[in-house]
């Protein structure tokens, strides 16, 4: 059975199902651990949102992983950067 997880923060609510006026944030979550397990949410973007295809690659060979994303808006590159 899985155990539950804590997500410290706070995020923005969910979208309701066909509700495409609201921003569609985009996350990434990093694990920890805290008694339990822990992600501590970090916002990529607050306008293209995930869809159904995600995938994390290092698209441009610099070793750091960046985030591809396509759904109904379009398709998303976003770069790591050392910022
Ligand atoms: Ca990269």
């Amino acid at each position: 059975m899985a155990k539950p997880v804590t997500i410290p923060g706070e995020l923005p609510e969910t979208r309701p199902a066909g509700d495409f006026s609201a921003p569609a944030h985009l996350y990434w979550f990093e694990a920890g651990r805290d008694g339990g397990a822990l992600y501590l949410p970090h916002l990529i973007d607050d306008a293209s949102g995930v869809g159904t295809q995600v995938v994390a690659v290092d698209l441009n060979g610099d070793g750091r992983s960046d985030v591809v994303v396509a759904n109904k808006k379009g398709a998303f590159v976003f770069l790591q950067t050392t910022n």
